[in-house]
């Protein structure tokens, strides 16, 4: 029988409504959902490898052991019993601390593994926690908690009502977006140039997304910190600044200006590469523009100065009046309000053993994953779990976690595919397919340009005796920690309410929930009273969850599964408001501009100013429409055409180099070196290449065979896990030094005196 299902893609950060055909088991067909408030329709070439995921041969549907003979097929129970008795023996020997766990990407886009991972993070009890965050967001992360009191107090472009959009650092019409859940973002940004506003990019690289703006500045990477510091100089000295409504809940304001005195858009020039009058008048358009936003993303967190650049953003973006405003930067209120829930978030209340690195939101930097196993000292990691993670493509010196890896004591993973990584595992156990569960994003409404919610059931039912992956957590959890009453009525809680109990039950505490009754009356006077309490009182938790509703009043009420079940297309539960002052987190009540670490940190920024003379080139990645960091290579559907695994290079580099299209180069770091093709072209910028990340299938045993056929190398075999964001602890994945050199001299014409150091 023929079936349509509606729910959202999974698979980035957009939340585009799709509309899926079946026929039995089988999915016939995967387009746009029209009628979905949010994507309108809008999906990208991706969707279609939900299917391909489905159908993959590749994918695990039983638990692997590895043995002498290679990869066996294991009952679950088998699986979990022997993982579970693994892990609890290296910490009965080596204490808590020994196991450690890395959670990737896709936990994200996942509710299951979001509100059960707790559940396995407790049983482990260990504090060696890493995350994909410490390769990608952590900066903007540590930006909301310091300036605005909680981790995920995200500002979020409201890029529908915007007349000006900034965007450094990021390229939304390949990525979809990020930090910014906006369906079909190319239009939107059509839009705003159709409504006769303006888009400006600034961007090492001339992008996707460069093309649907009006300009397009070439940067040299990393140097943003210095042009945001003169932008703000500007903004002081032209006295541009304008703090609009938040004006008394702003601190810090003269501190900010008297830091940034010695950064005028002349001492940046050259170093950025943006000349002075242009850095002048962008502060100008900034400034000037009522409703205008200024964002940055990858490009400026995963760099040298990621935490300062986050900062600076949010300072610019406060002091030119466009925080909380429309169309500028401003706040959600989800469904799920993951803010008014659980602690506020963490910075250094413990360091690595090693590098003596900072803890941010209880995890540990990934930069420091493999020397914290490889390290004889008895803080040492034995065994690792690693949930929905790659870190041998996506973390820094990928080769060297190889080794680390390889030399443990016990590891599982908890992936569909035998990885780069998992392919180092002792286990694997498999959870069901992306369609075989039920599906609710609950953390991109945090960050969606527009308030919206949608829960959809399972496409297929999963195949007898398969587990999702919260079950696995919940399964694995209760074998560690099976001892003491609490543990198993938290078990019996979690198991009874699943996925879905749970997420159901947020919706209701959470602000469109239920209303008490009598609590306008009641709620009134309470208010005042509750507000006097600390942020991390459970009472105030319950009433700021809007558990009474006193706080949202004016809000549709009554949201629960049972509603959302009805409205399989999602409900839209309207713009972005002005709401800042109700959200903020801050002990004072006050927006903090100037936390002592950022300012600390500028003494770094001075010897960007006089650079030493460059040897080498800098190395930047890139992402393409169609792949998703390191898992969609397996689908044939997308990964078919012209290789994308290239070096781009700029022409004048080119020759200087004695380089052609598709010479085959060495590229050289203080981490490795990878041979690549070369791809010439005037669109990236004199003195940088690039190359995307997520690649480097070639390594030997991994399971899937369409993304092994089409290896390409790994950018992060050249990204050096040494070098971090000194005050975040953020992974460095672009603007890395590196050194070229032609492979196959035959492919030279040396029109150009030689360079004998690049030539065998
Ligand atoms: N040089 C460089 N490195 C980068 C980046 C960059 O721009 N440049 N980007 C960084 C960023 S932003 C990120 S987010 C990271 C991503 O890095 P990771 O999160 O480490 O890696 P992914 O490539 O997303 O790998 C996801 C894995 O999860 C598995 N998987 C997919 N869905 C599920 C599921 O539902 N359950 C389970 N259990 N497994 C699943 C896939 O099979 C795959 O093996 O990479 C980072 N690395
Ligand atoms: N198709 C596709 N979509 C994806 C993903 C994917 O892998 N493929 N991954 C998803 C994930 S996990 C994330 S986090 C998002 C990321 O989303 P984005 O941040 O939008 O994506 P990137 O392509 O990494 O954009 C970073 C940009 O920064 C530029 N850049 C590099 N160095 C510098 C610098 O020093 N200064 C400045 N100003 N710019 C610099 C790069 O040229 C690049 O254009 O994308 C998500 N969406
Ligand atoms: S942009 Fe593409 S991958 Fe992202 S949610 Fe939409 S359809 Fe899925
Ligand atoms: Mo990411």
């Amino acid at each position: 029988m023929i079936k349509t299902h509606f729910r959202n893609c999974n698979l980035c950060e957009a939340m585009c409504g799709i509309r899926i055909e079946t026929e039995d088991n089988t999915v016939l067909s995967i387009k746009g959902d029209t009628e979905d408030p949010f994507s309108k329709g809008f999906i990208c070439p991706k969707a279609v490898a939900l299917q391909d995921i489905q159908n993959d041969p590749d994918r695990l549907r039983q638990p692997l052991r590895r043995t002498d003979d290679g990869w066996q097929e294991i009952s679950w129970q088998e699986a979990l019993d022997f993982t579970a008795q693994r892990l609890t023996d290296i910490k009965n020997r080596f204490g808590r601390h020994s196991t450690g766990i890395y959670l990737g990407n896709p936990n994200v886009h996942n509710h299951g593994n979001m509100l059960h991972i707790r559940s396995l993070l407790k049983a482990l009890g260990s504090r060696k926690r890493f995350s994909a965050t410490s390769l990608d967001q952590l900066p903007h992360m540590l930006a909301n908690l310091q300036m605005f009191g909680h981790q995920n107090l995200f500002p979020v472009v409201d890029i529908d009502n915007t007349d000006l959009f900034i965007c450094i650092g990021a390229n939304p019409v390949a990525s979809n977006g990020s930090l910014m859940t906006a369906a079909g973002i190319e239009k939107r940004l059509k839009n705003i140039r159709a409504r006769d506003g303006q888009v400006i990019v600034i961007d090492p690289r001339k992008t996707e997304t460069s093309r649907v703006a009006d300009e397009h500045l070439f940067i040299r990477p990393g140097t943003d910190v210095l042009l945001l510091l003169a932008m703000l100089y500007t903004v002081f000295e032209e006295q541009l600044t304008d703090s609009g409504h938040l004006g008394e809940i702003l601190k810090g304001v003269e501190t900010v200006r008297h830091h940034c005195h010695d950064y005028s858009p002349e001492t940046v020039a050259e170093a950025t590469g943006i000349p002075a009058q242009r850095i002048r008048l962008l502060s100008r358009q900034l400034a000037g523009t009522r409703r205008a936003a200024l964002y940055g993303r990858m490009g400026v967190s995963t760099q040298a100065y990621g935490a300062l650049c986050s900062w600076l953003i949010y300072c610019l973006n406060t002091l030119t009046g466009h925080l909380d405003s429309r169309g500028g930067l401003m706040f959600t209120l989800p469904a799920i309000d993951m803010i008014s829930m659980g602690g506020r978030g963490s910075f250094g209340r413990y360091h690595s053993s090693v590098r003596q690195l900072p803890e941010f939101g209880g995890e540990l930097p990934s930069a420091v994953l493999a020397e914290e196993m490889l390290t004889d000292s008895k803080e040492k990691i034995r065994a690792m779990v690693v949930v929905a993670g790659n870190p041998v493509l996506s973390a820094p010196n990928g080769s060297q976690l190889d080794q680390a890896l390889e030399q443990l004591d016990f590891m599982v993973s908890i992936d569909s595919y035998i990885t780069e990584t998992s392919r180092h595992a002792d286990i694997i156990l498999p959870p069901t397919g992306p369609l075989e569960r039920s599906h609710m994003d609950i953390i991109f409404p945090i960050l969606a340009v527009r308030n919206t919610v949608k829960y959809s059931p399972p496409v297929f039912m999963p195949e007898s005796g398969s587990l999702h992956d919260w079950e696995i957590f919940l399964q694995l959890a209760a074998r560690l920690n099976n001892t003491g009453i609490s543990a198993r009525l938290r078990h019996r809680f979690d198991q009874r309410l699943g996925a879905d109990g749970l997420a159901g039950l947020l919706l209701q505490l959470g602000p469109y929930g239920r209303t008490l009754p009598g609590s306008r009356i009641w709620g009134s006077w309470l208010e005042p009273l509750l507000n006097r309490l600390s942020s991390r009182n459970p009472l105030r938790r319950l009433w700021l969850n809007g558990a009474m509703n006193t706080q949202y009043r004016d809000l549709p009420k009554g949201l629960s599964l049972k509603y959302l079940q009805q409205h399989p297309h999602g409900v839209d539960l309207g713009p972005l408001q002005p709401i800042l002052r109700q959200r903020l987190r801050t002990r004072d009540g006050q927006i903090q501009l100037a936390p002592q670490l950022y300012l600390d940190d500028l003494a770094r920024v001075k010897t960007l100013l006089h650079p030493e003379p460059e040897s080498g080139l800098k190395l930047i990645g890139r992402r393409h429409i169609r792949s998703n960091n390191s898992w969609l290579h397996n689908s044939h559907r997308l990964i078919k055409g012209k290789p994308r695994c290239t070096l781009m290079i700029h022409p004048q580099d080119a020759r200087d180099h004695y380089i052609e299209n598709d010479t085959l180069v060495d590229v050289v770091s203080t981490a490795g070196t990878v041979r690549i093709a070369a791809e010439i072209t005037e669109n990236i910028m004199p003195g940088v290449v690039s190359i995307p990340h997520g690649w480097g299938h070639h390594r030997s045993g991994v399971g899937w065979q369409t993304a092994s056929a089409n290896a390409g190398v790994s950018l992060n075999d050249l990204t050096d896990s040494q070098q971090v964001d000194l005050l975040s602890g953020n992974a460095v994945l672009n603007g890395v030094t590196v050194q070229i050199r032609p492979v196959s001299a035959s492919t030279l014409k040396r029109s150009e005196p030689a360079d004998t150091t690049y030539l065998d």
